[in-house]
C-alpha cells in the first residue's frame, strides 16, 4: 500500500471508521448531519426531495462501510473473482432495496417518523436508475443482488449512461419519446471515483516492427484518446455483512480545450474535442431485441471494454502473479454479444503488450470469457461492418481476421473440404461490405456458452450454434434458467404477501433460499389461508387502481379480473393478439342481453411497456391500444365488465406496483422466439396465474406449478416453421374471428382505420402466427374466465403457483454459474473487516 498509518493512529482509524449503529437517535443524527452538512439545508429550508437525499446519503454510508470491508476481505483472501460485464443494469430505485438488505427499514421508519418525514414517500421521491431496455438489463440487476447475497466475490461493469431509456408519454394516444436525465438532482447512491481513469484509444494506425529477440510484433498507436472515469454503485446482499460494487463508466475528454484554438478565436472548435468524449456515455441505445449499427453504439462497446479490462488487469497484477494464472483469478462473463470486443482487447493485451506468444494468449483468453446468449432473433444478432471497426480499431480488426483463420484452419482439419461449413462458421460474413459476427466470435473465445431457459438453450444448439456444437462439441454448450431476486420481487414490492409467508414458515430464511416457499403448498386448501392470501391481492389491486386513476383518470373496480402483459412492445411478443382479443370481447359484450351480461366475469386489461423510437408497428400497436381504450371506457353499456389501460412510462418502479396486482398475465410470444422471459417468474411469485405459449421459461413454470395452474395455448416450435411455409404457400384463409376483429377496426369504430393499415398488412405474411393461435388463445381465455369465477378454486391455484417457484430464484441461477461456469466459491466478509 502507498501508505499506511502510524501505530499509534491505527486505533484511531478503527475506532472512527467503525459502521455507525443504527438507534433511533444515531439515523437522526445521520440524517440531520447530511441535511445540514452534505446538502446545506436546515429545518426551515426543508422539504420531501431533500429529505429523500438526506436518508439515502445516510444509508449510503452503511453500504461504504460495508463496501470497504469486503473490498478489504477480499483483496486480503485474494480469491477467485467473477466480473459480469453488461452494457444495461436496470436496476430501479435504490433506497426501499437497500434499507429492506441492510435489515434496516423499521429503523429508518421509526427515525425519520420523529423527523416528521414518512419513509414511504421518501422512497416514492427516488428517480429509478433505469440503464437498460428490459428483460437483459434487470437480469443483470437481479445478478447482483444474488452475487452480493451469496457472498460471491464479484464485481458488475457497465456504463454510466446520462440518460437512460427514454421516458414515455402519451400525445393524442401515440408514444412519444422525452429524455431521461435522471442525474439533475445528482445521485446519492454513486461514488465517483476521479482516481480511477484510464486512457481509451480510438482510430490511429498499426505498426509493424522487430523486437530485441527478433520476433515480429505489432502496436497500436496515434488515434485519438478519451478517458474512462470509475463510478461506483454498491450493491449490497441481503442479511449479509457482503456488499459488492457495480463500476459504471463515463467517458471524459483527455484535454479540457483546445487552448491553442481557443486563443485563434476558434470557441466552438475548442471545446469540440470534449464534447465528443462526452457523447460516448451521454445515452443508452433504445432497442431491445435490434441491432441498430450506429458508430456510437461501437464506440461505447470499445470504451467499454477497454477500460473494464484495464480494471481488471490493475486488479490482477497487484498480487505478482505470472499471466498463465489468470483464468484461475479471474472469470469474464459476457452478457450478450454487446462486450465481446473484449475477447479481442484481451488478446491484443497480452501479445501485443504483454509480449506473450499468439498460443499462450489465446489459452489464456478462452480459460477466461464465458458468453450468455439471450436471443436467437436474427434480427437481435450483433453484426459489424468490416470498414466501420478497421476504421475505429485498426489493431482489433487485424486480430479478428487472424483468429478467424487459425479457428478456420482448425475446422479445415476436422471437416475438410466442406466449404459451406466454412462459411457458414466463418466470423466473418462475406459480402459487400463483409461483416463481423459477434455471436461466432464469443462462441469461439469462450470455455462455456449458456442459453437462458432450457428451451432456448436447445434452440441455441440447433441453430445458430449447431455448427459449433458439433465441432466444439455439446459441453460447451449449457443451459443456465434465469432467475429473479425474491428480495426486490417479493419482499419489497409486496410486503403483505412477504409477511405472510414468513409468518407461516417462521422467519425470513426463506427469502435466501426460496426452494423453502414449497411448505406453503400445505396451506392451499386451508380456506383461512386462501381468504388472507387474496385479501393480499385484493389491497395490491387497489394500489394498482389509486396508481392508474393518478395516471390515467380512469376508475378500475379491484373485484374485476386483472389481466396484464407488460413488456417491451414487439411484434414477436405479440401484444397485437391481445388488443385483438380485447376487441373480440367487447364486440361479444355489445351483442350480450342483460341476464347474459350479469354472468361475465368483468375483465380489467392493462397493457404497459416501451416501443424503440424506431420500432413504427410497435408503436402502431400502442396507438390501436388507447383508441380501442377510449371507446371501450367511455361505454356505459360495457365498461363494468371491461376497462382497457396502458399505463404510460412502464419501468421497474411501476413494474413493482403492477406485478403484485396481476390475476392474470400474458406471456404470449410466438413459440421459439421469447429466450426466457423473466417477468413471467416475478407474476407468478406474486400469487398471479399465466396465460402463455409454450415458449422460453414458461415452460419450466408449467413444469413446476402443474399444468392444472397455468394456461398453456398454441403452436409448438417444433411445428412453427412448418405453419409458416404452409401459410405462404397454400392460401390459408385467415381465422374467422381474426377477420371479424379487422373488419372492426375497419369499420372505424376505433378511429380513422387508414392509420391501423400498416398494422393489419402484416397479417398477410404472419410471420408470428397471429392467425393461427387466435382461436385457441380466446378458448384458452374462456378457461380463465371459468377458474375466476370459483374463488376458492383460483385461490388454491394461485397459491400452489406461488410455492411452486423455488426454482425461479437469481440464486439459483448464480450458483448455477458459479459451480458449473464461473468456478467460484462464497467468500463472506467476516467480522475481523467490518
Ligand atoms: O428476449 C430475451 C428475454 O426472453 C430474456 O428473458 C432476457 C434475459 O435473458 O433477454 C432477452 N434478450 C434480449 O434482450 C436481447 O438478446
Amino acid at each position: 500500500p502507498a501508505w499506511a498509518p502510524p501505530a499509534a493512529a491505527e486505533q484511531i482509524w478503527n475506532e472512527f471508521s467503525k459502521e455507525e449503529s443504527t438507534d433511533e437517535a444515531t439515523i437522526q443524527k445521520s440524517f440531520i448531519r447530511h441535511a445540514t452538512k452534505t446538502l446545506a439545508r436546515s429545518s426551515y429550508n426543508m422539504d420531501q426531495f431533500a429529505a429523500y437525499q438526506a436518508t439515502a446519503h445516510s444509508v449510503r454510508d452503511h453500504l461504504i462501510d460495508r463496501w470497504n470491508a469486503t473490498q478489504h476481505c477480499h483483496s486480503v483472501k485474494d480469491p477467485k473473482r467473477v466480473y459480469y460485464m453488461s452494457l444495461e443494469f436496470l436496476i430501479g430505485r435504490t433506497l426501499d432495496n437497500a434499507l429492506l438488505n441492510l435489515n434496516l427499514k423499521d429503523h429508518y421508519k421509526r427515525a425519520i417518523g420523529g423527523i416528521g418525514f414518512t419513509i414511504e414517500d421518501l422512497v416514492d421521491e427516488e428517480v429509478d436508475a433505469a440503464l437498460g431496455n428490459g428483460g437483459l438489463g434487470r437480469l443483470a440487476a437481479c445478478f447482483m443482488d444474488s452475487l452480493a447475497t451469496l457472498d460471491y466475490p464479484a464485481w458488475g461493469y457497465g456504463i454510466r449512461y446520462e440518460y437512460g431509456i427514454f421516458q414515455q408519454k402519451l400525445v393524442d394516444g401515440y408514444q412519444t419519446e422525452y429524455p431521461d436525465y435522471w442525474l439533475t438532482f445528482g445521485n446519492p447512491w454513486e461514488i465517483q471515483r476521479l482516481d480511477v481513469s484510464y486512457d481509451v484509444r480510438f482510430r490511429g494506425y498499426v505498426e509493424k516492427y522487430v523486437d530485441v529477440s527478433g520476433q515480429t510484433r505489432y502496436r497500436w498507436e496515434g488515434g485519438e484518446k478519451v478517458v474512462a472515469v470509475a463510478n461506483d454503485y454498491p450493491i449490497p446482499g441481503f442479511q449479509t455483512k457482503n456488499c459488492i460494487n457495480i463500476r459504471l463508466w463515463s467517458s471524459k475528454p483527455k484535454k479540457e480545450f483546445d487552448f491553442a484554438s481557443f486563443n485563434e478565436g476558434n470557441y466552438d472548435k475548442s471545446v469540440e474535442e470534449q464534447k465528443a468524449a462526452e457523447n460516448i456515455t451521454s445515452v443508452l441505445y433504445p432497442n431491445d431485441n435490434h441491432m441498430v449499427g450506429k458508430v456510437l453504439r461501437l464506440k461505447q462497446q470499445y470504451f467499454f471494454v477497454s477500460a473494464t479490462l484495464q480494471d481488471i488487469i490493475r486488479r490482477f497484477k497487484k498480487t505478482s502473479r505470472p499471466w498463465s494464472e489468470f483464468p484461475q483469478q479471474v472469470s469474464i462473463q459476457l452478457n450478450d454479444t454487446h462486450p465481446t470486443l473484449s475477447i479481442v482487447e484481451l488478446q491484443r493485451i497480452l501479445i501485443d503488450e504483454e509480449g506473450l506468444t499468439w498460443d499462450e494468449a489465446w489459452d489464456i483468453v478462452t480459460h477466461t470469457y464465458s458468453y450468455t446468449n439471450h436471443t436467437v432473433l436474427p434480427e437481435a444478432l450483433e453484426k459489424w461492418a468490416v470498414p466501420l471497426i478497421s476504421d475505429l480499431l485498426p489493431r482489433h480488426m487485424m486480430i479478428i481476421f487472424e483468429l478467424n483463420l487459425y479457428f478456420l484452419q482448425r475446422v479445415e482439419k476436422l471437416f475438410p473440404g466442406d466449404r459451406d461449413r466454412l462459411r457458414r462458421m466463418s466470423v466473418i460474413e462475406e459480402g459487400h461490405p463483409q461483416y463481423v459476427r459477434m455471436a461466432h466470435l464469443a462462441a469461439i473465445g469462450s470455455h462455456h456458452v449458456n442459453g437462458v431457459a432450457e428451451l432456448h438453450s436447445e434452440l441455441v444448439k440447433t441453430t445458430i450454434f449447431a455448427d459449433f456444437v458439433e465441432f466444439f462439441g455439446k459441453e460447451k454448450f449449457v443451459n443456465v434458467t434465469n432467475g429473479v431476486t425474491p428480495r426486490r420481487w417479493l419482499h419489497q414490492a409486496n410486503p403483505g404477501l412477504s409477511t405472510l409467508i414468513s409468518e407461516k414458515l417462521g422467519g425470513t430464511a426463506w427469502l435466501k433460499d426460496l426452494s423453502q416457499l414449497d411448505k406453503i403448498k400445505a396451506f392451499a386448501d386451508d380456506v383461512g389461508f386462501q381468504n388472507r392470501f387474496m385479501d393480499i391481492k385484493y389491497k395490491n389491486k387497489i394500489r394498482l387502481a389509486e396508481y392508474v386513476k393518478d395516471v390515467t383518470g380512469v376508475t378500475l373496480s379491484p373485484d374485476a379480473l386483472f389481466d396484464v402483459q407488460c413488456k417491451r412492445l414487439h411484434e414477436y411478443k405479440r401484444q397485437h393478439m391481445n388488443i385483438f382479443g380485447v376487441i373480440h370481447r367487447y364486440e361479444k359484450l355489445k351483442s350480450m342481453s342483460k341476464a347474459e351480461l350479469e354472468k361475465v366475469v368483468p375483465r380489467v386489461v392493462i397493457f404497459a411497456g416501451k416501443a424503440a423510437p424506431g420500432y413504427y408497428t410497435a408503436k402502431l400497436i400502442i396507438k390501436l391500444i388507447t383508441s380501442v381504450a377510449n371507446v371501450v371506457n367511455a361505454d356505459p353499456q360495457t365498461s363494468e365488465y371491461l376497462k382497457l389501460i396502458f399505463i404510460p412510462n412502464y419501468n421497474v418502479s411501476v413494474a413493482e406496483i403492477l406485478i403484485p396486482a396481476s390475476d392474470l398475465s400474458q406471456h404470449i410470444s410466438t413459440a421459439g422466439t421469447e429466450a426466457s422471459g423473466t417477468s413471467n417468474m416475478k407474476f407468478v411469485l406474486n400469487g398471479g396465474l399465466i396465460l402463455g405459449t409454450v415458449d422460453g421459461a414458461n415452460i419450466e413454470i408449467g413444469e413446476e406449478v402443474g399444468k392444472d395452474n397455468i394456461f398453456f395455448f398454441g403452436a409448438l416450435t417444433a411445428e412453427v416453421e412448418d405453419i409458416r411455409h404452409h401459410q405462404m404457400y397454400h392460401n390459408v384463409a385467415m381465422d374467422a374471428k381474426l377477420q371479424g376483429v379487422i373488419k372492426s377496426i375497419q369499420s372505424g369504430r376505433y378511429g380513422d382505420s387508414v392509420i391501423f393499415e400498416p398494422l393489419l398488412g402484416t397479417l398477410r405474411s404472419d410471420y408470428y402466427l397471429l392467425s393461427k393461435d387466435f382461436t385457441p388463445y380466446l378458448e384458452a381465455m374462456e378457461r380463465v374466465d371459468a377458474a375466476f369465477k370459483n374463488k376458492s378454486a383460483w385461490a388454491k391455484k394461485c397459491i400452489t403457483a406461488a410455492a411452486s417457484m423455488g426454482k425461479f430464484s437469481s440464486d439459483r441461477s448464480i450458483q448455477d454459474y458459479a459451480k458449473r461456469i464461473w468456478k467460484i466459491t462464497p467468500v463472506p466478509t467476516t467480522e475481523e473487516f467490518a
